[in-house]
């Protein structure tokens, strides 16, 4: 039986744990520009026992960008600022991806490139949703524009870029982020898509995009260092399709035709960034649902405690878990679980921006 604290294989990559960190927002990075600095860095290497770290997600250009003090991998100060993250992780024995961000419609005009409305597949706001503005001003979501087909490529090619970039920057590989209702999911479900060209429609036209943007980051790093973030059956930015096993079934075996290295599903039990800490115990389960869906590592996140991540690789319904909040609270979160000792609460006041506080004062087991 396979446990938690075994080594995992993904192609030429060797975890040694399955504990995963998950992609985190934590809205720390240095102002004007989307730097990442030493304090981010101290942040990530405090955390580098986790078998795999997923960066938080990081905006592969100015118009991906949805909220205040995000990092981004698009320009040379991001690049230089992200080789002193891999750098401090590495020295640690530790393997980090960046995560791939596109916000689509969850952006607001604030934080665009001459006030510019969000973009979408389709004119549809997402309703009862929020953001922030340039000045960390809780707003409600604007009618964003609809992409024209012709600016597809464009995006496409920030992606390649944006993988070109995370290697210079010393990345193990990257994780295309095409969860929580941003724009490669927006693409993906028939809530957001109303699109007639080849980009919406049928499930196939719906995948294309995500599809052609996995394609690009293998071409970067090789099959075996792309990951997917996916949440079938998530609300989180008013996300909805009308037939979602069929879609995320097609998706799942895309990717396993592309051999990627994981796929890593949201359980949709757990709320969202920002919300409270209630857990939908009647939610489908997609990890159970759609492991067979795909042949590769799967990795399932959604607010997993220590006995039923245990369960959950044991029962063989996911290779990898991870954890978010908890490794924002404890650093040595893989040594903790393991030992089985107390865990450190987190306090949601300091997820999203700040320095040091609720950052990198957590602190490691004595
Ligand atoms: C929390 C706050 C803002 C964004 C996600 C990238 O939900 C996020 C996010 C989380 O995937």
């Amino acid at each position: 039986m396979t446990s938690l604290f075994d080594p995992l294989k993904i192609g030429d990559l060797t975890l040694a744990n399955r504990v995963i960190m998950a992609p985190l927002t934590r809205m720390r990075s240095l102002q004007p520009g989307d730097i990442p600095v030493e304090l981010n860095a101290t942040y990530y290497s405090q955390r580098s026992s986790a078998g795999l770290i997923i960066s938080e997600a990081t905006q592969i250009s100015p118009q991906g960008k949805g909220y205040p003090a995000t990092p981004g991998i698009h320009s040379q100060a991001q690049i230089d600022g992200w080789k002193l993250v891999t750098s401090a992780v590495h020295q640690n024995n530790g393997k980090i991806f960046l995560q791939l961000w596109h916000v689509g419609r969850i952006s607001h005009s604030s934080l665009q490139l001459n006030e510019g409305l969000p973009v979408a597949p389709s004119a549809l706001p997402a309703k009862n949703s929020g953001t922030y503005t340039a000045s960390w001003k809780p707003t409600p979501i604007l009618t964003p524009r609809a992409l024209e087909t012709s600016e597809i490529p464009g995006i496409v090619n920030d992606y390649h870029q944006a993988c070109l970039n995370a290697k210079e920057a010393g990345f193990d590989g990257v994780e295309v982020h095409g969860a929580n209702g941003y724009l490669l999911d927006q693409f993906l479900q028939d809530g957001s898509n109303h699109r007639t060209d080849i980009y919406g429609g049928s499930i196939e036209n719906r995948t294309r995009f995500l599809l052609e943007v996995i394609d690009k980051a293998i071409a970067v790093f090789g099959q075996n260092r792309v990951g997917v973030r996916l949440s079938p059956y998530g609300t989180f930015n008013d996300m909805s399709d009308s037939d979602p096993i069929a879609l995320f079934s097609y998706v799942l075996e895309q990717l396993s035709n592309r051999n990627i290295g994981y796929v890593h599903l949201i359980e949709p039990r757990a709320t969202s960034a920002g919300g409270d800490d209630k857990v939908k115990s009647d939610a489908p389960k997609t990890a159970e649902l759609f492991r067979k869906k795909f042949n590769g590592v799967l990795i399932s996140a959604g607010g997993y405690n220590r006995q039923n991540a245990i369960e959950t690789v044991e029962a063989n319904n996911a290779d990898a878990i991870a954890f978010g909040r908890l490794f924002i609270s404890n650093p040595d979160l893989v040594r903790r679980l393991r030992e089985d000792l107390t865990l450190n609460k987190y306090d949601r006041a300091t997820f999203y921006g700040g320095a040091q506080k609720g950052y990198t004062d957590y602190e490691f087991y004595k």
